[in-house]
């Protein structure tokens, strides 16, 4: 049974990993952080035969102590402070966490490995951030970095480690650049879980406006399933490489507020929409749309659905949540008469404002 450990378990990306490893007939096993992480029961909920264990990549020993427990074939690095906005406000924190936190997990294989990187197969989740202000279009393996964010500063130096460690000591290490993926999993902070949640919401009454930043952002959103796949697909080559991972095509976020309003039977979104100044970010990328054309070739991998099915399943789920939670408040309020309607806008509301010339570009 081959055995696997990935670090970011909690996170969108490592549950689906997960599901994929385990029902390839993996062991597999999740580095979660701190005490009672409270997104550990959801995992175990989500993946029963999952063995987790305790680190974090701001602490080396814990890392190889992790290693010496999982004893993996295959690591998967998909931990990161992963959400852009918040990087200019945690620069440093960020920097040690999704880059040098690279650097940490790959030290940790070396020294497990007594220098023989070639025993465990090593996946790191870069990202196409690291593209920025793009310099071709669309973006491939050999296109110049050109990160606009602290996130893809970092990102690209845990890019540049994985090669190095590669080059320098025959590691089959591999880094998947990978553009945006999506799913009912995604975390509430990015912007197309912000904008299907916040339409099932308007739709049920729990919520009266959505706040966004820059409406004339555009992406390459896929599927986050199918993107793990290709994740495994590069540690089965013989030979370690860089892949991009896309659907190679782009829409903005006005797209993405048709769709997903109009899945919840509301024609004109502009209703119900403000653009924020605030949640506006300091530097944005350019235009990023990705050619996978070396998976397809080399993995054989390519992209299942469309942009509008990934979007409506994401409000489907969304309406669904949401309508459990309405009803609860329901019941609430018919058990206890002086019981309020929770304020279910005041997370949506931008961040008091932030010193500097720095924004959250939260909700
Ligand atoms: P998420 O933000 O959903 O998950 C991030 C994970 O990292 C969480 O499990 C989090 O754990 C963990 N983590 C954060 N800090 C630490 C730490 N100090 N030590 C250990 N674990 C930590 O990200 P995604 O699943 O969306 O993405 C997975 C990876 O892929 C990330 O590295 C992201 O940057 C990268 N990526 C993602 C893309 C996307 O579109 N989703 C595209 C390109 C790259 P906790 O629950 O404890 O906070
Ligand atoms: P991104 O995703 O920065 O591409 O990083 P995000 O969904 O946060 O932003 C996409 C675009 O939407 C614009 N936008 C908003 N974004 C958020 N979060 N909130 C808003 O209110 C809002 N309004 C407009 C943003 O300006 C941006 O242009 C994701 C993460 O998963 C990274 O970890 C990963 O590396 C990249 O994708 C590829």
């Amino acid at each position: 049974m081959p055995r696997a450990l990935i670090t970011g378990i909690t996170g969108q990306d490592g549950m689906y990993l997960a599901e994929f490893l385990t029902a390839k007939g993996y062991e597999v096993f999740g580095l979660v952080r701190g005490q009672q992480n409270p997104k550990a029961p959801a995992v175990r909920r989500a993946v029963p035969p999952i063995r987790l264990v305790d680190g974090d990549l701001r602490d080396l020993p814990s890392l190889i102590a992790a290693l010496e427990v999982a004893q993996p074939d295959e690591v998967y690095n998909l931990a990161a402070i992963s959400f852009v906005g918040m990087s200019w406000n945690q620069a440093e924190l960020t920097s040690e966490i999704t880059g040098m936190g690279v650097l940490r997990i790959l030290e940790a294989v070396r020294i497990h490995t007594q220098n023989d990187m070639s025993k465990v197969r090593f996946y790191q989740a870069s990202s196409s951030e690291m593209f920025g202000k793009v310099h071709e279009v669309p973006q491939t393996e050999t296109t110049t970095f050109h990160p606009r964010s602290p996130y893809g500063v970092a990102k690209t130096f845990g890019h540049y480690i994985t090669v190095n460690y590669r080059e320098s000591y025959g590691a089959h290490a591999c880094s998947g650049i990978l553009f945006n993926h999506e799913s009912p999993r995604r975390g509430q902070e990015f912007v197309t879980r912000k904008v299907t949640r916040g339409a099932a919401r308007i739709a049920l009454g729990l919520q009266s406006e959505l706040v966004l930043g820059n409406l004339d952002s555009r992406r390459d959103w896929g599927f986050a399933g199918d993107y793990v796949e290709a994740m495994w697909l590069m540690l089965q080559q013989d030979e370690p490489d860089d892949y991009v991972i896309a659907t190679g095509e782009t829409h903005s976020i006005r797209d993405l507020l048709g769709i997903a309003f109009n899945r919840v039977g509301i024609a004109d979104w502009e209703r119900h929409v403000r653009q924020d100044p605030n949640l506006f970010r300091p530097a944005e990328v350019d235009l990023l749309i990705g050619d996978a054309t070396r998976a397809r070739e080399r993995l054989g991998w390519k992209p299942r659905g469309d942009f509008r099915s990934l979007i409506e399943t994401m409000v489907d789920a969304d309406l669904a949540d949401s309508s459990r939670e309405a009803s609860a408040s329901t019941r609430r309020t018919s058990d206890d008469g002086r019981h309020q309607r929770p304020d279910y806008d005041a997370g949506l509301r931008p961040h008091d404002a932030v010193p500097g010339p720095r924004h959250v570009d939260d909700d």
